[in-house]
């Protein structure tokens, strides 16, 4: 049986690179089976699938199967990842821990182990290199120091993705892309120029690809995550926070939300984050209303017009909206030198 590992997406096309063998070639263009195309499911890079019908002059073949997944990421889609690797630079942009906190959320969430890259270390002296690396320590997370430009720090760096696959996400301009080519010989992936008064980058990697370092593991660059935007239950939110674990284990209450509570041992810790959960909470709580209320409005609509045996009836949506956040939604757009949507402009109904 053929397996391999699907490395690229072109269009209707997988590269799918297979797993070591003594086959004619290392990887083949496939098409998928049209019977696993109408399942519907979706073949992601990263994921481990079944190829047949090799034509090994061609180089071509046809995915048949998918394995099971270890890990699926919706945005950017990849499958079977291990873990994320979230880069950021010091200086241009400059490293905002508002943004790595968020970025570092949204990996807990996603239930990978994160881990930190701190970039462009060229133009910082190594006090303040010891200052983000310390800082990054104190949330709980492994941080490794690195400079692109002068090829420093690439040991302990190529050490952590050997054996897994990993994903490079992070702000745009802080340095994904020329990483990835001075780890990968003979690469060229697009890099951009940071290119306004701001140091913000420009967006410049569009689709997602996975390349095999000389090293061991497989790595992805990203067009980062779309949306930095937290949705989830509330009660969870303290969970995303490695750092809490102590305090929230400790906390007397059962359902505390270690915001206003007395003696509620997080918010006696007085931990740096602190401040960062209360935000992120909030932005929690307002989604979270959104969705429960949208939820119920959507079925309030279905009992009304299925009572008033289909005639039309005002939309209830739009009743339900909580108020925008958007000026903190758009400093961490700005940041991540995404481009800011309203959140209302295609409801306009
Ligand atoms: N001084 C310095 N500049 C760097 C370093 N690494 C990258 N750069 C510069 O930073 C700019 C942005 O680099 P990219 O690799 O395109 O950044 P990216 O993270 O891939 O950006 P997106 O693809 O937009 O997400 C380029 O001008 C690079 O030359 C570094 O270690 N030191
Ligand atoms: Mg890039
Ligand atoms: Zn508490």
């Amino acid at each position: 049986m053929l397996i391999g590992t699907v490395t690229a997406l072109l269009a209707n096309y997988y590269w799918v690179t297979l797993d070591p063998g003594n086959w004619p070639c290392e990887k083949l263009l496939c098409k998928v089976r049209s019977r696993l195309r109408k399942t519907g499911q979706q073949v992601f890079v990263g994921d481990r699938v079944e190829v047949q019908e090799p034509d090994w002059e061609g180089g071509r073949g046809a995915i048949a199967r998918i394995l099971p997944r270890t890990s699926s990421l919706d945005r950017p889609a990849v499958a079977n990842a291990d873990q994320v690797l979230l880069v950021v630079s010091t200086q241009q942009p400059a490293f905002e821990p508002v943004v790595l906190s968020r970025f570092l959320n949204l990996v807990e969430y996603s239930g990978l182990k994160a881990l930190v890259c701190i970039n462009k270390v060229d133009l910082v002296d190594a006090k303040q290199e010891q200052e983000i690396l310390a800082r990054v320590n104190y949330w709980g997370y492994q941080g490794f120091a690195v400079s692109a430009l002068e090829q420093r720090g690439f040991d302990a760096l190529e050490a952590a993705f050997q054996g897994s696959i990993t994903v490079l996400a992070g702000p745009s301009g802080v340095g994904k892309s020329s990483l990835l080519n001075r780890l990968c010989p003979g690469l060229t992936l697009r890099t951009g120029e940071v290119s306004d008064y701001m140091g913000k980058g420009k967006h410049t990697t569009r689709h997602v690809e996975l390349f095999t370092l000389p090293k061991g593991g497989y790595v992805a660059d990203t067009p980062g995550f779309s949306q930095l935007e937290l949705s989830c239950d509330p009660q969870q939110v303290a969970h995303l926070f490695p750092e809490f674990r102590p305090y929230v284990a400790d906390c007397r209450f059962r359902d505390c939300l270690h915001r206003d509570e007395p003696d509620c041992a997080l918010r006696q810790a007085n931990l740096e984050r602190h401040e960062y959960y209360l935000d992120a909470l909030k932005e929690a709580e307002q989604k979270w209303q959104i969705q429960s209320a949208t939820a119920d409005a959507e079925s309030l609509e279905k009992v009304l017009s299925q009572a008033s045996g289909n005639k039309a009836i005002p939309k209830l949506k739009s009743i339900h909206r909580a108020q925008s956040k958007r000026t903190e939604r758009q400093k961490l757009a700005a940041h991540t030198g995404q481009i800011w949507v309203e959140e209302d402009a295609d409801e306009e109904d």
